[in-house]
């Protein structure tokens, strides 16, 4: 026997980890692999194999390039620069609008193409997003796209932390051979697809599920898991925790994380007959897996792209319809704490973001005066558009949560809000 998986073995390690013991199990699904960065051609040839009938992607929210003001494609981002200088893309739009003029060249049916990221109406906004992208070049490519491709809109959930030395250890010994990228995961495992037109695998039969409309499994999970995700992520951070579970063990930050779920997202979510206490309990319930080491520096990663879709629309939401939302307000505040390092009596922990030095400067230039840090963060209009920066209560309300925050530390600044608001129910 060999001792170590090699890429051409098509072979990887999934190990699941849960509260009621742990398994190994090894995927035989990849036939192929095809690195963009090393060999973009070799990707981009793939799209005319008449075989491929379905383009699926999974590159994060920052892999799409996008203004998160409008949703649309980033023209003067650096990665589509750089594309449209080079003799061959490599950016993950690149690729795909390449791979499509190819095929369209061809006079062949399109793949169906499908995000299977975190992002709101992902089918949707990847498909505008690609139209951009070819209307930079050639605006009868980009016709054709927006009318013969399909991108069917999908959730996907399962929290997979980074791969760790220890995972590949563990898989090394359960398996006897080395896997140099083993997966380690929730045993939760949830895909909803938009139903579309067309051969594809029989996924049904292992557990996903085609519907008519994604939007309301989307809307749930993007506010409730990657929302909650993200607050638990700054203020974690805020208090020197490391990990998402470490962050509920604590009762105090578990009561803030369910009040945030039910009483500031759940109003803001689409009419459906989904059962959001029991989803919101479940999700306590996965992120409480013991097993499941979920770094709070990878979860906060990138928040200036995700706060937008998964904290600030709904406090928008919130707002027009006379709601407060102090819980949302509070993540956003640790969110601009963190990212300008300006964390009072809480602990400084680096956070990972395109917009880190901007924040940085802004942290430099307000000092400990937690109104002028607001007032600074607000300005960045890429973050926080124009609307909800004009709106006196929004201003006022999350200057306090700055502040409160530095003074106080996360735990405090947290309990006190939990003791207000559990006054006002009174
Ligand atoms: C997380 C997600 O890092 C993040 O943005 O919220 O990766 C999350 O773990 C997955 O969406 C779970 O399905």
């Amino acid at each position: 026997m060999r001792d170590a998986l090699q890429p051409q073995d098509g072979l990887y390690t999934v190990l699941e980890r849960g509260p009621h013991g742990a398994g190994a199990t090894v995927i035989g699904t990849l036939s192929d692999i095809a690195f963009a960065q090393d060999d973009p051609f070799a990707l981009l040839a793939r799209f005319t194999d008449p075989a491929i009938r379905l383009v699926t992607l999974t590159v994060t929210s920052s892999g799409y390039c996008l203004d998160s003001a409008t949703e649309r494609l980033a023209a003067h981002h650096p990665d589509i620069q750089r594309d449209l200088h080079a003799s061959l893309p490599t950016s993950a739009l690149g690729i795909l609008v390449g791979g499509l003029a190819r095929v369209h060249k061809a006079g062949r049916r399109p793949p169906v193409v499908m995000s299977c990221d975190n992002l709101p109406r992902n089918g949707r906004v990847l498909r505008q997003a690609a139209v951009d992208y070819a209307a930079l070049f050639d605006d009868e490519l980009a016709g054709w796209i927006a009318s013969s491709v399909q991108f069917p809109c999908s959730m996907v959930d399962r929290i997979t932390p980074a791969t760790t030395e220890a995972d590949m250890t563990d898989a090394a010994e359960t398996l006897g051979v080395f896997d140099a990228a083993p997966v380690c995961t929730e045993p939760f495992r949830q895909w909803v697809i938009e139903d579309f037109a067309g051969p594809r695998p029989a996924w049904e039969v292992a557990g996903a599920e085609f519907v008519p409309d994604v939007t309301p499994w989307e809307a749930s999970k993007l506010r409730l898991l990657n929302g909650t995700h993200m607050a638990i992520a700054y203020l974690g951070s805020l208090a020197g925790l490391q990990t998402v579970a470490e962050f509920l063990e604590d009762p105090v930050f578990a009561a803030y994380a369910l009040r945030f779920m039910l009483t500031e997202q759940r109003p803001t979510l689409p009419p459906s007959r989904h059962d959001i206490d029991a989803y919101a309990h479940q999700l306590l319930q996965r992120w409480r897996n013991p097993d499941i080491a979920h770094q709070l520096s990878r979860v906060g990663r990138n928040g200036s792209e995700k706060l937008q879709p998964r904290l600030l629309a709904s406090v928008q939401e919130n707002l027009e319809a006379g709601r407060s939302a102090p819980c949302t307000l509070l993540a956003v505040a640790a969110w601009i704490c963190c990212a300008s390092e300006r964390v009072g009596h809480g602990h400084a922990a680096e956070t990972q973001d395109p917009l880190i030095e901007r924040m940085h400067a802004l942290g430099a230039a307000a000092g400990n005066d937690a109104e002028r840090l607001t007032a600074l963060a607000l300005e960045m209009e890429d973050v926080f558009g124009c609307y909800l920066p004009r709106v006196e209560a929004f201003r006022t309300d999350l200057t306090q949560a700055v502040g409160n925050l530095q003074r106080k530390g996360p735990r405090a600044a947290i309990a006190a809000l939990l003791a207000d608001s559990n006054q006002d129910l009174r």
